[in-house]
């Protein structure tokens, strides 16, 4: 019978045993019941790497994760909670982006501790962190933000060496397609050397830990859909050409240093979390500023591109999925459907009731100096390795983002939403 460390419950009836080899693949047994949640049975799970704190065992009928610890010690959790120390322990950069607020919040519903990397900025930036976020002062709090910055290496090298994350996911990026015609070589410095300076960080500091790269369906630019990870890549912005950059440099490491590094080709995929000059949330906040009668028009730009889009909070499962996966390995995800900006606009409107072509006009000043025109993803590999598969399909998806929208509106027209101040 395991003991829980550090002072913790672990309320295991039942066998939990290990043989950690660390050279070598181990295997772990388990059997029993832990907690409230019946997840009896035994199964057996590899760990794949030398380190501490590997999922080893993951059924998630049962929510049944065993870890194995470098100390020898082993923790369950059950239902989803974890019962005991050594959590497992997650570093996020772009945390206070779209993805990384959604991935934080999965991580700490899995048990993980949770560090997010923010860059300095003159006002409050944290705003999607605002349900998660709790002030490091109270006690059990599982979610830090560190200030670094990804132009600044000694920022990534002690946050890596100090923190020793046994996840690592690299969200943090200057993700917009035409800003980066604008600032091509700040771009490129972020979104491209950015992914260099955090691998160079994990070599540097010796940390055993896994990798994740936000590779994007940006790279496949002019290639003919459908994409998959086989399909070649002809990116059409500097943002593109930098994920291009990163995207092998993430392979190069994993193939000159067994770095476990895994490249995510996410498709396009959007929330009411959305940054607000992305074409998806300009069009529902307008949608929803135009139904409460404070705007009249919204500009856009080509309207005939096509996209592949999905829910981001699914798409954030799926790089979970890639680091808990055997093997360090790149995986496109996608819904496999791709719709026009010009009917992702008219659904919008229909949803709130408005006519679009009343309220939508076109300025060229939103053209792209080159633009990609079709992006449609096959996820087939994702579905089959990782048993992923997206669930909000596109009329959801806009309807979710108007509704969400116009609530937000209400809230801040009747001044019910009270931003949080914080310092970390
Ligand atoms: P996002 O909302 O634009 O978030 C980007 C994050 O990067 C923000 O937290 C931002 O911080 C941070 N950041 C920017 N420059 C930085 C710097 N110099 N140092 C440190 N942090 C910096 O992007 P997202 O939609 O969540 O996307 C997450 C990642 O996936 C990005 O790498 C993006 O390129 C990639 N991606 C996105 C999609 C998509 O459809 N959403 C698809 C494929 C790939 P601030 O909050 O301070 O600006
Ligand atoms: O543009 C057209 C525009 O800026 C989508 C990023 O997350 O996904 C995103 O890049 C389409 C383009 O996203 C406007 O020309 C028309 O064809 O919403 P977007 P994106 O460029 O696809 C990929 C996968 C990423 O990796 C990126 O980080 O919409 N469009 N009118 C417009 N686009 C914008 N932004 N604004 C307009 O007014």
């Amino acid at each position: 019978m395991p003991k829980a460390d550090q002072g913790c419950y672990l309320p295991v009836a039942g066998v939990l045993t290990a043989t950690p080899q660390w050279h070598k693949r181990s295997t772990v047994h388990a059997k029993g019941k832990a907690g409230k949640g019946d997840v009896g049975g035994s199964d057996t799970g590899k760990w794949p790497r030398k380190c501490a704190r590997v999922v080893s065992i993951c059924r998630p009928a049962g929510h049944f994760l065993a870890w194995g610890g470098d100390r020898g010690q082993l923790l369950v959790w059950a239902g989803g909670a974890s019962y005991c120390g050594a959590m497992p322990r997650a570093l996020i950069t772009g945390v206070t982006g779209q993805d990384g607020s959604y991935l934080a919040t999965l991580l700490l519903e899995k048990g993980y501790e949770v560090h997010g990397l923010i860059r300095r900025a003159s006002s409050f930036n944290t705003q999607r962190l605002d349900a998660i976020y709790r002030d490091p002062h109270e006690s059990g709090v599982r979610f830090f933000m560190h200030y670094g910055d990804l132009s600044d290496s000694g920022s990534l090298v002690n946050l890596v060496r100090g923190l020793e994350p046994d996840e690592i996911y690299h969200l943090g990026a200057q993700s917009h397609v035409k800003v980066s015609f604008e600032i091509p070589e700040y771009t490129s410095d972020v979104t491209g050397m950015g992914t260099v300076r955090i691998l160079e960080a994990i070599r540097a500091s010796g940390v055993q830990t896994r990798f994740y790269q936000a590779s994007s369906s940006e790279m496949f630019g002019l290639s003919v859909p459908p994409q998959d990870e086989a399909t070649p890549f002809h990116p059409r912005s500097p943002y593109g050409v930098a994920k291009v950059f990163a995207h092998w440099m993430t392979i190069n490491y994993r193939e000159s240093y067994g770095l476990f590094a895994s490249n995510g080709i996410l498709f396009n995929h959007e929330s009411p979390r959305r940054g607000e000059t992305f074409v998806s949330r300009k069009i529902t906040r307008a949608v929803a500023r135009i139904k409460a009668g404070i705007q009249d028009t919204i500009y856009l730009g080509n309207l005939d591109s096509k996209r592949d889009w999905g829910y981001a909070p699914e798409y954030v499962e799926a790089m979970w999925l890639m680091l808990q996966h055997d093997t360090p390995e790149d995986f496109v995800i996608a819904s496999g459907e791709a719709h026009s900006v010009r009917e992702f606009a008219l659904r919008a409107f229909e949803h709130a009731g408005l006519d679009f072509e009343r309220h939508v006009k076109i300025d060229p000043s939103y053209y792209r100096p080159a633009e990609v025109d079709h992006l449609r993803g096959d996820p087939s590999k994702a579905f089959r390795v990782l048993g992923w598969k997206p669930r909000t399909r596109f009329d959801e998806l806009i309807e979710l983002m108007v509704d969400a929208d116009i609530k937000l509106l209400d809230d801040e027209l009747s001044g019910r939403l009270v931003s949080q101040d914080r310092d970390h």
